[in-house]
């Protein structure tokens, strides 16, 4: 399999982290939807990342598709996703809130990274910094003991992590261990797994996007 997008894109690394957790052999193409656009084409004529090829050559797009396609290959008890019940319907909400969470971090980005400072929109911005905090809030009070579902790893804890980290990347003074302490020894709990920490964009990668700048943080 072929995986599609940068460590950067939250999307993608929800991606290589399950491929990773469910031990799925992959060759990682890092390519970037804006600054590699032809590349990513090739696999997604919408640009967008990821993208998973398949070993017959099929293309799947968008996360939730192939992490539920993903765990229909493995095994029933290796599975990030319970199957069916009040678990599965918990699950969902706490994978919505962490997709909800990361989607306004994306376009917080988006609005620092594509618009010219003279033309951002102070109420727009202000906007996605309160609803990422009142997501974030929602998984923070959510128990996770030790994961968020309990004894195992989910598709909940990886999507909050990432949103986590990635807020705490680019919000740094709203978003810490001592706003988030929940969230913030769940992710560090996580971090201890090669999955997560093989997959945190590097700083030069995060510089080069413009996201951060050398004093790390905006
Ligand atoms: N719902 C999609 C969102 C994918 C997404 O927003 N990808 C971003 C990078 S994180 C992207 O490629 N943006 C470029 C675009 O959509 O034009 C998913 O879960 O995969």
């Amino acid at each position: 399999m072929k995986l599609v997008g940068p460590w950067i894109s939250g999307y993608t690394r929800r991606v290589g982290i399950t491929l990773n957790l469910l031990q799925i052999p992959f060759e990682h193409l890092a390519h970037h939807a804006y600054r590699e656009p032809e590349r990513v084409r090739v696999f997604n004529p919408m640009v967008r990342v990821p993208a998973l090829q398949l070993d017959d050559g099929q293309v799947l797009i968008d996360s939730h598709a192939i992490v539920d396609y993903l765990d229909s290959i493995v095994p029933a008890d290796q599975r990030l996703m319970p199957a069916s019940g009040p678990e599965r319907v918990h699950a969902m909400q706490l994978v919505g809130y962490g997709c909800a969470c990361y989607d306004k971090v994306a376009r917080y980005c988006d609005e620092l990274m594509l618009r010219p400072e003279a033309h951002r929109l102070a109420h727009l911005q202000a906007g996605f910094r309160e609803q990422l905090q009142s997501g974030l809030r929602v998984l923070e009070a959510a128990h996770a003991d030790p994961w968020l579902l309990g004894s195992r790893i989910s598709q909940a804890d990886i999507m909050a992590v990432v949103a986590f980290q990635s807020a705490s990347v680019v919000l740094p003074r709203l978003f810490h261990s001592e706003s988030f302490p929940q969230l913030a020894a769940l992710t560090q709990q996580a971090m201890q797994y090669t999955a997560f920490s093989s997959t945190l964009p590097d700083l030069e990668e995060l510089q080069a996007s413009g996201l951060i700048d050398a004093n790390h943080g905006v």
